[in-house]
């Protein structure tokens, strides 16, 4: 048996799906139950360690409060993904999401394919979160499931071969 961790037994190579949070899902838990459930940041990154195991890919799970490091990720990301490292990035860029030009054009910019998720349904909230900057750069957009979206976003990545 293989004893090389990046490589499954049958020798295919194991791709890394990057989850990337923005700003304030870092109090996820402690604020505004009724919207985004009861669940922490760490139980978030525990439930997609899970869907990643299950479907054989490896997780990098990060969180940033800025912008400029986000757009970096993103960088680093599409350069992952050209070299066949990478599989997707699943994004929740936060209240980002609804102001950020930089992130769309990181995105657009780097060639990555990337999820963008919400854990709430944005557009049966406030009208400022309607509109959304990263859905054009995107490949797909998931919103409403609350947490359980980052494994339901994973588990599509895998369901997509
Ligand atoms: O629904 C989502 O996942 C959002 O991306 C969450 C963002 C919000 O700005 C977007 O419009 C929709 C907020 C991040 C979470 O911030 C929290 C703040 C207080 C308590 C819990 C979370």
């Amino acid at each position: 048996m293989s004893t090389f961790l990046p490589f499954l037994s049958i020798g295919t190579p194991v791709k890394t799906i990057l989850v990337l949070n923005g700003p304030n899902p870092n109090l996820l838990g402690t604020r505004e139950p009724a919207v985004y459930g009861s669940a922490t940041l760490a139980d978030v990154e525990r439930l997609c360690q899970e869907a990643c195991a299950a479907h054989g890919f490896a997780l990098d799970f990060r969180q940033s409060n800025h912008e400029g490091v986000l757009v970096d990720w993103l960088h680093e990301a599409g350069r992952a993904e050209a070299a066949g490292t990478l599989a997707w990035v699943v994004f929740n860029a936060g209240a980002y999401t609804h102001t950020s030009v930089a992130l769309h054009d990181a995105i657009k910019g780097a060639g990555v394919s990337v999820i963008e998720l919400h854990i709430s349904n944005v557009h049966a909230r406030e009208a400022f979160r309607h509109h959304s900057y990263l859905s054009p750069a995107a490949k797909a957009v998931m919103a409403g499931f609350g947490v359980k979206g980052y494994g339901l976003a994973i588990a599509g990545v895998a369901g997509l071969g």
